[in-house]
């Protein structure tokens, strides 16, 4: 629904920011600041950090870490971000279309 507010086509709806899967993981990715191809625990934490969910406790995250970390290794790898997404629609505002 147009508000006349602009195009601004990055804006969220409704609270939701929607992106495609392929986005997202791309946009996780973009946190593996030492470059090992897995999101830790404290980048995904940034990464939650960074969608500004303030209300996110560290629980909350190392429970998404650990929902999506399929093989227990403490570190989410391209193949385990799939379990992700779930917890990025719950916890961290995306819609995925
Ligand atoms: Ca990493």
């Amino acid at each position: 629904m147009a508000l006349g507010v602009g195009g601004d086509r990055s804006k969220a709806v409704s609270g939701k920011h929607e992106i495609t899967v392929d986005e997202f993981k791309k946009w996780l990715m973009s946190f593996d600041y030492d470059n090992d191809g897995k999101i830790s625990l404290t980048e995904l934490r940034a990464a939650v950090r960074s969608r500004g969910s303030w209300f996110m406790t560290t629980k909350k995250s190392g429970r998404g870490l650990s929902e999506a970390d399929l093989d227990g290794s403490g570190y989410i790898d391209e193949n385990e971000i799939d379990s992700l997404l779930n917890f990025a629609e719950k916890c961290m505002g995306f819609k995925f279309y």
